[in-house]
């Protein structure tokens, strides 16, 4: 089984779920590799969430036990739906939480993609 920070994946967190169909959500992409969808409780004009599909909790949990094939179709998968979102031109912030001190509510990787609006300082 996957862990990350000691934490090992639960295959029926709310992401895992959501793959699966057994949750409804507002897709926007999805091939063999990711599936993108708008985040429930947006916090910028486009809120949107892109995951990988296998059980990674984090990015570090990713790059070290995923596939090459699924890392790089994920990551491509990332800049296709923002630039399918239409935000090249004037930017946007992806970010993605991992544990405790990062305040992780949902333990499936994911990266949010922020935009629609000058974004103020990245931190707080
Ligand atoms: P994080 O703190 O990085 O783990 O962010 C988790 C995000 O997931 C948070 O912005 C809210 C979003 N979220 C939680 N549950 C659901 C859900 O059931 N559907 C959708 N679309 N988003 C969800």
């Amino acid at each position: 089984m996957t862990v990350a920070n000691g934490i090992p994946y639960d295959p029926n967190n709310i992401f895992a779920r959501i793959l699966r169909g057994e949750i409804p959500s507002k897709k926007l992409f999805e091939n063999e590799h990711a599936f993108a969808f708008h985040d429930i409780n947006p916090q910028a004009p486009v809120h949107v969430l892109v995951i990988p599909k296998g059980p990674y909790v984090s990015l570090a949990d990713f790059s070290a036990n995923a596939p090459a094939e699924l890392q790089a179709g994920f990551w491509r998968a990332v800049g296709d739906v923002a630039r399918q979102l239409g935000l090249e031109p004037d930017g946007y912030r992806i970010l993605s939480n991992a544990g405790t001190n990062s305040h992780q509510e949902v333990p499936h990787l994911h990266v949010h993609i922020f935009g629609g609006k000058p974004l103020g300082p990245m931190l707080s």
